[in-house]
């Protein structure tokens, strides 16, 4: 199984004129991208996600601020991630359990591989670690 990882988008630009940071269906992303939405204004003590997809991947992107991420696999290995400048990315692939946290002013940017549907969540940590028994 694929496991989550931190990678870097490519940076063009100068420190004296600002950067652009490209993202690219099959290229640096490694599937092709079917929905974007953004996530903001989060009270700093907020705990978001607890739960993971059956099918949908995603990229996770810290547009400003900072986001932590803690992510369990089915195997129950865990993993702690901790985006901070807007070239960092992290791949989350489908069944992974992730929780985040976000700095003061987080805007985190989320690139998915599937169309919002509900019925891909698994919201319930046992319904997660029961589909391996
Ligand atoms: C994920 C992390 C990183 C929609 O109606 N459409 C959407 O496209 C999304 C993303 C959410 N929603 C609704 C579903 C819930 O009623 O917005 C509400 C909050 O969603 P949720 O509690 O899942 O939000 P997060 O921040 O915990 O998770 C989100 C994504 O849902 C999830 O796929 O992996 O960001």
């Amino acid at each position: 199984m694929t496991q989550p990882y931190l990678f870097e988008f490519p940076e063009i630009g100068a420190p004296e004129k600002g950067f652009i940071t490209v993202a690219e269906n099959l290229k640096n992303i490694p599937f092709e991208v079917k929905r974007v939405f953004w996530t903001h204004s989060i009270p700093a003590q907020a705990i978001r996600g607890n739960h993971a997809h059956y099918r949908n991947q995603q990229i996770l992107v810290a547009l400003q601020g900072s986001v932590t991420v803690i992510t369990t696999s089915p195997s129950g290995e865990e993993k702690s991630f901790e985006l901070h400048s807007p070239d960092q990315a992290l791949y989350l692939p489908p069944n992974v359990w992730r929780i985040m946290n976000y700095s003061e002013n987080a805007l985190q940017l989320v690139l998915s591989s599937e169309l919002y549907d509900e019925t891909d969540y698994i919201r319930d940590i046992s319904d997660f670690q029961n589909q391996w028994k």
